[in-house]
């Protein structure tokens, strides 16, 4: 007996297998028509025709519309005290992102709003941020440490992203990005940073096991690439996967060193020069593209076309942040996917889905609709793939199902 029939299902359209798919894979999604799903225990257990399908509990119609994979949203920096509005005539005035850094705003201002926040009350606003994406039809999320930038803060933000995953019904996977700007306390001195993070506070993080990932913002200004791969390496000895912000600004050596290094995935990749991306696909580094950035930041689109070509697998998420992508609505990524990138709306979905599961390392258990993986379902308000990547600017997800249940 399954606890949860789909039935009437018009088009079912997911990618396959428990990998990144790499270049013109991308484009392999199975479209079925005229289908069920029976879910049992929160895990896919039948996908074929409804005449055949088991009984069940709770039957749910989905009359005809589209159903894909829950979205994963693999690059967000979700816990973070206050907004950055006060910047926006700043920013709408011209001043540029890394410049409102240096003079102390940007990242370091939302610092200063999450380091006096209590842990509860960052927990809220995030948990309140999170049923609002599922409510969009992302049903895993990747969040971000990086606005604690001290040992007893950045503890706070990773215990937030901890319960996150324990209190809610979505998955969250947790990353440790304390190297994601200097702190006042360290201004000038980047180096000294870089060794206090990695001698007093990533070996706590990875003894609590508070974090899956790293993450370092490789950038002018901020880290250069020998601090990157100082600290990568050491994240990478205390059991961490890598992953680094890559060359969104200014090509600095990120997507180099990510390649030579093989971090597991390289974000943003905006100025990524062609030898870095060469050394990314090289390396098997996933590109984790971030378009809704591009548009906020008014920066050049990353070359997801070219990396594909290169044979690199491709993600795209949402960077949902305070500063430079305060969306989390990851329709409109996909949107900009299709409309930006170039990508067909097959290669789309499997950006979101597959290669998004894969890039935070949880290929095995979702991003398809497949028997045995977890039944993480969006019924979209729409009768096709294609109607949904061309429709824009409205919340076309109708019901959301994590782990089998209804969001
Ligand atoms: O808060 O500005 N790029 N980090 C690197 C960010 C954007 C987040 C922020
Ligand atoms: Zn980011």
């Amino acid at each position: 007996m399954a606890d949860l029939l789909i039935k009437n299902i018009g088009v079912l359209a997911s990618p396959k297998g428990s990998k990144a798919l790499k270049g013109a894979d991308m484009g392999n999604v199975i479209i079925d028509e005229n289908c069920a799903i029976a879910v049992e225990n929160g895990i896919i257990t039948y996908i074929g025709a409804e005449k055949d399908a088991p009984p069940s509990k709770e039957v749910l119609n989905a009359k005809g519309r589209l159903v894909t994979p829950g979205l994963i949203d693999a690059h967000t920096h979700l816990v973070f005290g206050g907004w950055r509005q006060h910047e926006f005539e700043l920013k709408l005035s011209g001043a540029a992102y890394l410049d409102i850094l240096k003079a102390g705003g940007g990242i370091l201002s939302t610092v200063e709003k999450t380091r006096a926040a209590e842990e509860d009350e960052l927990f809220d606003k995030a948990k309140g941020i999170s049923l609002k994406m599922a409510a969009y039809g992302t049903t895993t999320i990747e969040a971000k440490s990086g606005y604690g930038l001290n040992l007893e803060d950045e503890l706070k933000q990773l215990r937030v992203v901890k319960r996150l995953n324990d209190e809610t019904s979505l998955d969250f996977v947790s990353t440790f990005m304390g190297a994601h700007a200097v702190p006042p306390e360290y201004k000038d001195r980047p180096e000294d940073y870089i060794d206090f993070i990695c001698e007093e506070v990533m070996p706590i993080v990875a003894a609590e096991k508070l974090a899956d990932f790293c993450d370092i913002f490789c950038e002018s200004g901020v880290f250069d690439a020998l601090l990157s791969e100082q600290l990568l390496l050491k994240a990478r000895e205390l059991g961490l996967r890598l992953k680094i912000h890559a060359d969104e600004i200014d090509p600095v050596g990120g997507s180099e060193l990510a390649g030579r290094i093989k971090c597991h995935s390289a974000e943003h990749l905006i100025a990524a020069t062609d030898e870095g991306i060469g050394l990314c696909a090289k390396g098997g580094v996933i590109a984790c593209l971030l378009p809704a950035t591009s548009f906020y930041l008014d920066k050049p689109y990353a070359r997801a076309r070219y990396m594909m070509d290169k044979g690199m697998a491709v993600a795209v998420a949402s960077d949902f942040n305070p500063g430079s992508s305060p969306n989390f609505n990851m329709q409109f990524p996909m949107n900009l996917a299709c409309l930006k990138y170039k990508m067909t709306p097959k290669e789309a979905l499997s950006a979101v889905t597959i290669n998004a599961a894969a890039a935070i390392g949880m290929a095995d258990k979702t991003g398809s609709i497949e028997i045995g993986k977890k039944a993480d379902i969006v019924i979209w308000e729409a009768p096709d793939l294609e109607y949904l990547f061309y429709r824009y600017g409205n919340n076309q997800a109708l019901y959301t199902i994590k782990n089998g249940g209804i969001i």
